[in-house]
């Protein structure tokens, strides 16, 4: 269905990433429409440059493989769940690195269980505005309200640009992870705080980045924007760093829910998914 990722053919000859759209929503609270994110964020890609200016390296060499759409499973968020763990099985199997595109925040629960039996021990970084530690949502363990509690379950979590939480699951934050509040990061004058997010994970990780700890200003595409977020330079510096400095095996990035008429949100996105490709598989320019 999609031929080419951030301008590249897609193919199976031994990637260095694997793309697994999972066009799925069933489960998010308001504003539903995620299901439209992979297609919009795969669009969105092909209209970058494969020049990173600030790394000074294309990534016109990287190989990628895009993978068929996960299908949605009606009526179970289990075995939707279960699903996508099987075919993230699959396109580890690849030899490239397992990115999901989303959907809501539920996809990363059967991706990360994967990713957690092929890696141990994984650590995860949690880029989000909700906390997403419930231990249940409407009736369901695998609801995208508890993504990061089913986390923990499965190793270290590291939180980030986190604003928004119940009572009880504030109790949580903190103890059961390592939580970066988007205050503080927003009040900091430096990325002293970046060094402090990659000291807390593991050698490995697995990357879940939920659109909306960006700023509704910058991303006004997603589900349940909250006010007080990250800036794009927050996130990109993180990426940066993480892809950089750690051995990242896996990631996803959710949440992302188009809105007709309005283009900037997937491009955004598109340039952080440029971003991770260069930091780790760019080839410098001279
Ligand atoms: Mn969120």
């Amino acid at each position: 269905m999609f031929t080419r990722f951030l301008t590249l053919e897609s193919s199976r000859e031994d990637p260095h990433v694997t793309v697994l759209p999972v066009p799925y929503d069933s489960t998010a609270s308001w504003g539903a429409g995620a299901r439209f994110g992979p297609e919009a964020m795969i669009h969105a890609s092909n209209y970058v440059e494969t020049y990173d200016e600030e790394l000074g390296v294309t990534i016109q060499d990287a190989r990628v493989f895009i993978m068929e759409p996960v299908e949605p499973h009606i009526g179970s968020t289990e075995e939707m769940a279960r699903r996508i763990e099987t075919m993230t099985d699959a396109a580890a199997e690849t030899g490239g690195m397992p990115l999901i595109l989303g959907g809501d925040h539920s996809v990363t629960i059967g991706a990360a269980r994967a990713m957690a039996r092929r890696h141990p021990p994984l650590s995860f970084l949690h880029i989000d505005a909700h906390a997403d530690m419930r231990n249940s949502y409407e009736g369901s363990r695998f609801s995208h309200a508890c993504t990061a509690r089913r986390l923990t379950e499965l190793g270290r979590v590291v939180q980030v640009g986190i604003r928004s939480l119940s009572e009880e699951e504030s109790l949580l934050v903190g103890s059961a992870t390592t939580v970066f509040w988007a205050r503080d990061i927003n009040e900091s004058r430096d990325n002293a705080w970046i060094s402090q997010v990659t000291d807390a994970l593991g050698p490995d990780v697995y990357i879940t980045f939920d659109v909306d700890a960006l700023d509704p200003a910058v991303m006004p595409a997603t589900g349940t924007p909250e006010p007080g977020g990250l800036t794009y330079r927050h996130v990109l510096d993180l990426i940066t760093a993480v892809m950089q400095k750690k051995r990242v095996v896996g990631a996803d990035v959710v949440e992302l829910s188009p809105v007709p008429g309005l283009n900037h949100p997937q491009f955004t996105v598109a340039r952080i998914l440029l971003r991770m490709m260069a930091a780790a598989f760019g080839r410098p320019v001279r």
